[in-house]
């Protein structure tokens, strides 16, 4: 098999990443794989809290630089109690949003210059860089559509589509810069043609 263990699943909110991620875990454990789920902000009992913080709309006074800083030591704590461990002992580890979910919102969607978002992440994971992300794609819309039937917004989910069609903008643009990285999947497909997609992507990147 080769070496994939590191998987991360992104785009903007409600494209159906949660869902997709349980599909990447069902087919890795048909090929005999020990599979971790996890997330960010989250993953961990510290990354948890600050995850409250980053998405409670009792927080929308957080400046940029703070958001940036609560997210990165919320991963730091994911790397070192999570990520790294699994890796070391062989697990497939896939994940939920990762760093180029900061350079998207921090970045694209907030306003922060790239540079110290470059600088900030390379800090706190140098070695950690995704074998594959999957990069669910769909028209802003779509993705608020899925997600209205909630009866809840989180600090995030409060901005307007224009803050969200950069951050689809910034993805699609990492992903051009980074074909072997990042395949790219039509999220606004069906449920059954986005695991199908997935199924293809996997099938193509691991050996049988
Ligand atoms: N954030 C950040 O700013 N910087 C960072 O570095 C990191 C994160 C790591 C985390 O919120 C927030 O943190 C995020 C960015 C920020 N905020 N935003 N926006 P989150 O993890 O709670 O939010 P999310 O990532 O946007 O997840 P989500 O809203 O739960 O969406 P999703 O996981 O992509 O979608 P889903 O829950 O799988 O699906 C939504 C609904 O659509 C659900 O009812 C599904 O059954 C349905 N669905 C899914 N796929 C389909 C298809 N293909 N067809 C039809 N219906 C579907």
């Amino acid at each position: 098999m080769k070496n994939y263990e590191f998987i991360t699943l992104e785009g903007i909110e409600g494209v159906g990443k949660s869902t997709a991620i349980q599909v990447v875990k069902r087919i890795l454990e048909e090929k005999g794989r020990d599979v971790v789920i996890t997330r960010e902000p989250g993953g961990t009992a510290i990354g948890e809290k600050v995850r409250d913080i980053l998405l409670s709309t009792q927080n929308n006074e957080m400046s940029p630089v703070s958001e940036l800083f609560l997210l990165l030591a919320a991963r730091a704590q994911h790397l070192a109690e999570v990520v790294s461990p699994a890796l070391a002992s062989g697990k497939c580890v896939v994940c939920d949003r990762f760093f180029d979910a900061t350079f998207a919102y921090q970045g694209a969607g907030r306003g922060l210059d790239i540079s110290i978002i470059k600088s900030a992440t390379d800090l706190i994971s140098p070695f950690f860089i995704p074998t594959l992300t999957l990069l669910l794609d769909a028209p802003v819309e779509v993705g608020f559509q899925r997600i209205k039937n909630r009866g809840h917004t989180d600090r995030f989910e409060e901005q307007n589509r224009v803050f969200f069609e950069r951050i689809r903008a910034s993805y699609l643009n990492r992903a051009r810069l980074e074909p072997k990285r990042f395949c790219v999947i039509d999220a606004s497909q069906s449920l059954g043609e986005v695991s199908n997609s997935i199924e293809l992507i996997l099938q193509d990147k691991f050996d049988s």
